[in-house]
């Protein structure tokens, strides 16, 4: 049986292998993901983000138990996990101490535990942590979560990967959240403020609600007041889809607030396909990757076009103040065979 199937068929150890080749970017693996992606397109794909150790781990960890239990009123789902880690390398200590949250899981076929680190060039991670969720569909893992640290470019990139999208926040972070200042707020489907045993959560509540107000209700025209009779934990702040991004609270640390969360997720990925929004996040999701994968590739294409000798010249140049980088790209175009 070749990898394809192996992994089609749900064997571990296939899938396990097809990943390992997906993050070394192998020509084998890469032949794979193609005969998989139309068995792909079925998993609701759930981006978790936020600032560092707000409990993203320990959240997704007490997600994936729920979506396991047999006693949530709903299907047993199989849960596949990507935990990416974008500063630490594989032997980091986040990255062990997750598997430390995770252990409870371990030992359950319907869940796949893998944590990946940054390699490669610019738009690598968000390749091969899009091959690895391709994988993960195709194997029969109905939800994948993703964890990214929400702290740049790549995890935004990262992060409209996903279906729904889960910002999480936690008391104590300072007044300014930090969040928003990587503009993350804007792809958050559901924001979720964890560690609410803690105390500040009402800041923390009401810094994102005004932030959602700046960046949503003035923006839409909501009416200022119908904010005032609405529940506390439930914003009312529409984004341009017609969505609500629900403020929801949560201890993870002791599981709760995980029902309501879980329900919520659910409640969106209902929303998106009872209004076609599902094919239209497919479409953006898509393109995103094609894009994605068009940067790397063009990229990587170009530099071995030109030699090191010659990039590290051209990077003196700029160095010395010689020319901007602008000048300075255009002639290394020149000098290469790819025109732009
Ligand atoms: N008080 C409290 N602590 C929590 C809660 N949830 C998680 N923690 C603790 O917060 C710490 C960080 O949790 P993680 O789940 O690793 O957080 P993270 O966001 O995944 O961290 P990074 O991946 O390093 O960014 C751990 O010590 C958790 O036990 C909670 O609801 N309340
Ligand atoms: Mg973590």
């Amino acid at each position: 049986m070749g990898l394809s199937e192996a992994v089609l068929s749900g064997e571990r150890l296939a899938l396990a292998r097809l990943i390992t080749q997906i993050e070394n970017d192998t020509d084998p693996g890469r032949k794979v993901l193609d005969e998989l992606f139309p068995y792909t397109g079925k998993a609701h794909l759930i981006g978790v983000t936020g600032s560092p150790g707000t409990g993203k781990s320990t959240l997704v960890n007490q997600l994936a138990k729920y979506f396991r239990s047999p006693s949530n009123g709903q299907d047993r789902r199989k849960v596949g996990i990507i935990a990416v880690d974008p500063s630490s390398p594989f032997t980091g200590g986040a990255i062990l101490g997750d598997r430390v949250r995770m252990r409870d899981l371990t030992g359950d076929a319907g869940v796949f535990i893998r944590s990946m680190a940054t390699r490669g060039a610019l738009g690598g991670l968000a390749r091969a942590t899009t091959g690895v969720a391709q994988a993960m569909d195709a194997a029969g893992f109905e939800v994948i979560l993703i964890e990214t640290v929400g702290a740049g470019q790549s995890e935004v990139d990262i992060a409209r990967l996903a279906h729904t999208t889960l910002v999480v926040e936690a008391p104590g972070l300072g007044d300014d959240i930090q969040a928003i200042k990587a503009g993350i707020l804007e792809i958050a489907d559901i924001l979720v403020i964890n560690k609410a045993d803690l105390p500040g959560v009402e800041n923390t509540e009401r810094a994102l609600r005004s932030n959602l107000e700046m960046g949503h209700a003035l923006k839409s025209g909501e009416d200022h007041d119908r904010f005032h009779n609405v529940r506390a934990s439930i914003s009312i702040l529409a984004d341009d889809s017609g969505w609500t991004p629900p403020i929801v609270r949560s201890i993870a640390a002791k599981g709760e607030g995980i029902t309501e969360l879980a329900d919520i997720i659910n409640k969106h990925a209902v929303y998106l396909k009872t209004t076609n929004q599902w094919q239209q996040r497919e479409h953006n999701r898509l393109k995103t990757e094609l894009k994605l994968y068009i940067m790397d590739r063009l990229y990587q294409t170009w530099r071995e076009q030109v030699p090191e000798s010659i990039f590290e010249q051209a990077l003196e140049g700029v160095l010395q103040r010689k020319r901007s980088p602008f000048e300075t790209i255009e002639q290394l175009l020149q000098k290469s065979m790819l025109k732009f």
